[in-house]
């Protein structure tokens, strides 16, 4: 029986909430035998079912062992996944991308998928992980000759580190050198505004629409 998108779909963001590790890489296998859209497949499906996770986490559901345990399945799934979505990246470097997550913050999983997906559509990414000092990412920002800055945060007590990297830039007076992004899950269009930075994204494809936009090719 063919089983339509939605509820392949469906299956991904169930797998990771049944914390189903053998299911959850099976489909994953089998997305990239199909050809399916590996983009949708992280965004439309795992992604889903880790949020489901936070929630069910959030409401007592679940423990902190379980929120971590759907955490290293989604991780396990990008593992897979992430190395064909780059299989299609361009030679050329449209401009240049440095993506930290914030000091103090692990999550790393969206920071992990805007990154991967920046880089499928040719741009030079340089991704620093997570619990980065703000001073760290703008030092490589430097190094490496950025164009972007992007800073992950998705917790409410390390958002002010995407502040800090704004007002460091002005203390040094590289605020006109740099674009800086946010994103995250308490990540507002006030909170933008609020530390003066560039722009946000709320995920993977909307990111790369901002950065296509901001470098103009
Ligand atoms: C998975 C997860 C974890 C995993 C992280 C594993 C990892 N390697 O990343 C683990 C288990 C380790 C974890 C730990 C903790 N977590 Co947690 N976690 C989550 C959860 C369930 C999902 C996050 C996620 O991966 N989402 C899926 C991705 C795809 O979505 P995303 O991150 O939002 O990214 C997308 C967009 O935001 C955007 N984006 C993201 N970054 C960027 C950057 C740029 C530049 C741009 C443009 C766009 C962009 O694009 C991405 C792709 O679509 C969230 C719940 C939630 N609703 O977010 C809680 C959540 C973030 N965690 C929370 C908490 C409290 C914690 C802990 C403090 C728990 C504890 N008591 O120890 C610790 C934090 C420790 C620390 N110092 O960081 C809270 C935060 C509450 C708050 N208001 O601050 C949340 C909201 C859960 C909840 N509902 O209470 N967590």
């Amino acid at each position: 029986m063919l089983l339509s998108q939605e509820q392949i779909f469906k299956d991904m963001m169930d797998s990771i909430v049944n914390l189903d590790e053998e299911t959850a890489i099976d489909l994953a296998s089998k997305a990239i035998k199909d050809n399916m859209n590996l983009i949708d497949v992280i965004e439309k499906g795992y992604a889903i079912g880790i949020q489901k996770v936070g929630e069910l986490w959030e409401e007592g559901e679940f423990f902190l062992p379980e929120l971590m345990r759907g955490a290293q399945i989604m991780q396990n799934c990008l593992d897979l996944l992430i190395p064909h979505l780059q299989k299609g990246s361009e030679e050329v470097s449209r401009g240049k991308v440095v993506i930290a997550t914030i000091e103090g913050d692990i999550h790393s999983i969206g920071k992990t998928i805007v990154g991967t997906m920046l880089r499928a559509y040719g741009y030079e990414v340089h991704d620093l992980g997570a619990d980065v000092p703000a001073e760290k990412i703008i030092d490589a920002a430097i190094e490496k000759d950025a164009d972007i800055i992007g800073v992950s945060a998705l917790l409410t007590t390390t958002m002010f580190g995407q502040k800090k990297i704004i007002e460091i830039l002005k203390e040094r007076n590289l605020l006109e050198r740099f674009k800086v992004i946010l994103g995250g899950a308490p990540v507002t269009r006030s909170w933008v505004n609020e530390c003066n930075a560039d722009g946000f994204a709320e995920n993977a494809i909307d990111a790369v629409k901002l950065v296509k936009s901001m470098l103009g090719k």
